[in-house]
Parts: C-alpha cells; sequence; structure tokens
C-alpha cells in the first residue's frame, strides 16, 4: 500500500511547490503556508510527545479558526486521528461520544468550556485537554491541562517528517447520526481525502490557487471540513475562517473584508440572506456558490443569482462518502435539481429488488466512490445494513431523469434533515415524553414557507396534567437537546394517528400537522 499523508498533501506540498510565502488561512489571524507548515509540525510533534499512538484519536470541540484547522492537521501529521465534533452538542451529549471514541486527548476552544469540563468529567479514558486562550478549565486532577500555546511553543524536536501514514491509515473520524439514531464515526482514510479534491474540488468545483474560500458550514461537518480545508489546502489556494454564528450579517461582514470568490452554503443560510436586508452588492467577489445539505429550491436559487448575482451548485453529499456525489455543473445548472453524478462516483437508483430503476421511477440512492468511509466504528449492524458490497445505501429516494440528472424526492426512512443536519425523531420525542405534561409525540419534518424542511411536532398532553403550551414545550425541547433538534411549531392535539397495532402512522401525522 502506498505511503500518503494528507497534512503533507494538504501543506508541505505547497511550501515544496512555491506557495511558503501565500496565505493558506485566514482567521482571526492569517497564517502563510510556510508558517502553518511549521506549525502543524510542532503541535504534531507535542500531541505525540503527550503519549499519544499511531491511531489514536484527537477529539475537537473547537470554533472554526487557526487553532482548529492546525490541530486537524497536526493529527494527520502525526498519524493520529482528527475527530471534529460538531458544537451543537451539549456537555452530556459530547461525553457519550468522547467515551465512544476512545479519545485520548480533547482539544476544547474557550467558547465551549462548560460543555467540555462536563464531557471530560464524565469520560474516564480522557487523561488530557488542550485549551485555548481563554479556556478555564474545570476538571479533576487526574487530567493534564495544556495550553494550545505551549503545545506549538514548545518544542523540542519538531516532527519534520509526517508520519509515514498508507494510504489506507484512518485520518479522519466524522460523527453522523446518519441513517440509524445515536451518533456513529464514519472512518476516513488519509486518501480519501485525496480524492474528494481530486474529483469534485478540481473537477467541478474548478479550484485554483487564485481562490478564496468561504464556508457558512463549519469545520466539523463533512461538508465543511471539505470547503474549508481540503479543497482549498490541497489547491493552494486560501481558505477564510469565521468563527462567528453563521448569520447574514456575520457573512456580509466577513465577506466584504475578505472577498471570498467561493462561497458555501446552505438552504437555511441562502433563504436567510435574501430575507435580510445586507446590500446587493455584497457578494460581488463570488464566482461560484455552493449549496448541499438538502435540497435548495429552484426559486430560492433564482432569487439568490437575481438579487447577489451569484449562481449555485446544488449537490448531494454524505458524512459517509466525505463529501458531495452528486451535482451541478457550473456549465450546466439545472435548477431545482441535484444535478449528475460527481466523476469518479457511480450513482444509482434501486427498488425494492435491488434492480436499478427506470428513468423517472422513484427508489433509493445507492453511491460507489474511493472516498466512501471505511465503515462505523463500532457498529456492525448499522455497518452491515449501509455498506454492502462496495456501494452505499444513502437512504434518499431519488429519481433519475432522461439526461441522466437526478432529482430528489424526499428521505426513505423517518429522518429529517434541518437545516442540513440530521434530527432523529425519536430521540426528539423522548425529550417531549419526558415533560411531565405530554402524553404522546410525534415529530416530523414540515416544509417552511421558503420550502425548507424542519422539525415540527405533534403532542397529546396528560389529561388532568398542568397545562403547558406550545411554546413552553418548545423551550423545554431547547434546554434538554442541541437546539437544531428542537421542534419550530408543536400542535397540541387529541390524538395521534396510528395503525390498527398501535404504530405511529408518520405520513398521517404530516397531513395532520399541515391542515
Ligand atoms: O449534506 C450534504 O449534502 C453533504 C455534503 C457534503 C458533505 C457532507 C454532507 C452531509
Amino acid at each position: 500500500m502506498a505511503q500518503f499523508n494528507a497534512a503533507d498533501f494538504l501543506v508541505h506540498a505547497q511550501v515544496r511547490a512555491g506557495f511558503a510565502d501565500k496565505n493558506a488561512v485566514e482567521g482571526t489571524r492569517s497564517r502563510t503556508y510556510g508558517e502553518l507548515s511549521g506549525d502543524v509540525a510542532r503541535i504534531a510533534a507535542n500531541l505525540r510527545a503527550l503519549g499519544l499512538h499511531r491511531d489514536d484519536r484527537v477529539l475537537c470541540f473547537m470554533v472554526d479558526d487557526v487553532e482548529f484547522l492546525t490541530t486537524i492537521l497536526a493529527a494527520f501529521h502525526a498519524g493520529l486521528v482528527a475527530v471534529p465534533i460538531s458544537t451543537m452538542y451539549n456537555g452530556h451529549e459530547l461525553s457519550e461520544i468522547l467515551i465512544d471514541s476512545g479519545a485520548r486527548v480533547v482539544v476544547g476552544s474557550a467558547e465551549y468550556a462548560d460543555a467540555v469540563n462536563e464531557a471530560v468529567a464524565l469520560a474516564p479514558e480522557v487523561e488530557h485537554l488542550v485549551i485555548t486562550d481563554g479556556f478555564v478549565a474545570d476538571v479533576s486532577g487526574r487530567i493534564n491541562v495544556i495550553e494550545w500555546t505551549d503545545l506549538l511553543n514548545t518544542p523540542e524536536h519538531p516532527m519534520d517528517v509526517p508520519e509515514d501514514t498508507s494510504e489506507d491509515a484512518w485520518a479522519l473520524w466524522l460523527y453522523t447520526s446518519g441513517t440509524t439514531g445515536k451518533p456513529k464515526a464514519a472512518m476516513h482514510r488519509h486518501a480519501n481525502i485525496r480524492h474528494v479534491y481530486e474529483t469534485y474540488g478540481k473537477q467541478v468545483l474548478r479550484i485554483t490557487s487564485d481562490d478564496r474560500c468561504l464556508s457558512v458550514a463549519k469545520l466539523f461537518f463533512a461538508y465543511g471540513i471539505g470547503n474549508s480545508l481540503f479543497f482549498p489546502l490541497a489547491a493552494g489556494a486560501t481558505t477564510v475562517l469565521e468563527p462567528r454564528r453563521p448569520t447574514p450579517d456575520t457573512f456580509a461582514e466577513r465577506v466584504q473584508a475578505s472577498k471570498p470568490t467561493l462561497f458555501f452554503g446552505v438552504p437555511t443560510f441562502y433563504n436567510g440572506l435574501i430575507h435580510s436586508d445586507i446590500a446587493d452588492d455584497t457578494f460581488a467577489s463570488v464566482r461560484l456558490g455552493v449549496s448541499a445539505g438538502e435540497p435548495l429550491p429552484a426559486a430560492l436559487q433564482m432569487k439568490v443569482l437575481d438579487r447577489f448575482g451569484f449562481e449555485i451548485l446544488d449537490g448531494l453529499g454524505s458524512t459517509e462518502a466525505l463529501h458531495i456525489f452528486l451535482s451541478n455543473d457550473p456549465d450546466d445548472i439545472r435548477h431545482g435539481t441535484t444535478g449528475k453524478p460527481v466523476p469518479g462516483w457511480q450513482v444509482e437508483v434501486r427498488d425494492e429488488s435491488g434492480a436499478v430503476c427506470d428513468v423517472d421511477v422513484p427508489g433509493e440512492l445507492f453511491i460507489r466512490g474511493e472516498s466512501l468511509a471505511l465503515g462505523y466504528w463500532r457498529r456492525t449492524d448499522a455497518q452491515r445494513s449501509v455498506f454492502l458490497g462496495g456501494w452505499m445505501r444513502t437512504g434518499d429516494t431519488y429519481t433519475r431523469d432522461a439526461e441522466g440528472v437526478f432529482h430528489c424526492m424526499g428521505r426513505s426512512n423517518d429522518l429529517l434533515k434541518a437545516g442540513g443536519i440530521w434530527v432523529t425523531p425519536s430521540e426528539v420525542e423522548a425529550r417531549l415524553l419526558a415533560h411531565p405534561s405530554v402524553m404522546e409525540a410525534a415529530v416530523v419534518g414540515a416544509e417552511d414557507e421558503a420550502g425548507l424542511v424542519k422539525p415540527v411536532a405533534g403532542v397529546v398532553l396528560t389529561p388532568d396534567a398542568e397545562p403547558v403550551t406550545p411554546a413552553e414545550l418548545i423551550a423545554w425541547c431547547r434546554e434538554g437537546l442541541a437546539s437544531f433538534k428542537a421542534p419550530r411549531a408543536i400542535r397540541i392535539v387529541s390524538d395521534l394517528p396510528k395503525t390498527a397495532t398501535g404504530k405511529l402512522q408518520r405520513f398521517r401525522v404530516r397531513e395532520q400537522l399541515a391542515d
């Protein structure tokens, strides 16, 4: 198996190619490729000096900034496994992931100190906590607390040469709620990172070293790590990181200041943009927009083009595929569709017997490509139902038309995506049912005014319980769950539709809540 290290491919190779003095990353501070290359080698050496061995996981719960990007690259460089985690999880949810991953080191940003302190206390295998400036650590004495800046500045022997990982070595675990509930880690190889660049990055985005990339999706998402790390760095381009929460205002400010040429958003964000009062020429530097996470309604795509003057390429990816495998092409944009397979990917629509469906007949989407995850960490059942003979079943219902263009019909099961992120109805229902006044609950996806799917709930109240309002129940969900999972609307109903055997009929709940 060939030797290949993703940190070498993404950073050190750019120094050798003559980009040493060019900005690789611009966040709250900037680093050139030359500086980043040195930082990565020092952090890598100091992570290994903590006693970490090859394949040990480095769990990151961090804001999108230079420290986060550098830590991911340092893990690759050192032959460790980067595990970036969504900062939308609360401390308890984080602890479950931390325990599952077996990580012995956690790197946390000051902004998330409360969640990280709580999670680390619940995870007995954690030995080291690396913290960024301003993090107030509140952990027991068994944990070795280290400042990130010390990890950067106290190198005795920087690890000048990256670990000689093979193409197949683990580089990155990405947790996804995906198709089967509890978050599970999709395990990616070093070579997968090169593959997504060679296919989508080079052949669809046609990214060059002149590009400047800005992404609404954060580095902890598969979509975000491709947009903000893999594509720009592999191309010798510049990535712009925005640590703040993505709102039209924060991004308008960032776009004005940093003039990106490639802008990566999600439909909910584009919808927010067209309802904002930011200036119409804000995005003048953008040569191309990208959307993923959920289908982009054609009307929204047209409104962004009319008002802000850039086309959006809609595509579909998955955490298991590492990035986008079905996409429109800059020279062939079909509004309201997901386009065609990205070069390097096989995409089929199959019926229940596994046969490929005829044109325009809906079926489940199956994909095959080099950057598919090796599988799920310690989740044999899920792995066996999702990865089948080199193919992956995505859980999406699609049709393929006579021109080979793919059209999204929805999900093949009950899961829904809100703002591009998986939401498991049963988890939200469990939270609602934990409220003393709730007797039954059903959560489904419903389109909002802009055609974007959000979780909504029908609830039957316990007779004679304290009365409770929908707003109070939404607040209850927000308290106990990551807030993106909380229903946007709740209707109190007298009963929920069920089969004769008492099974909830979600399609009828959808109709009930749509009335
Ligand atoms: O949701 C998507 O379409 C997506 C795109 C790129 C990478 C990962 C995902 C889940």
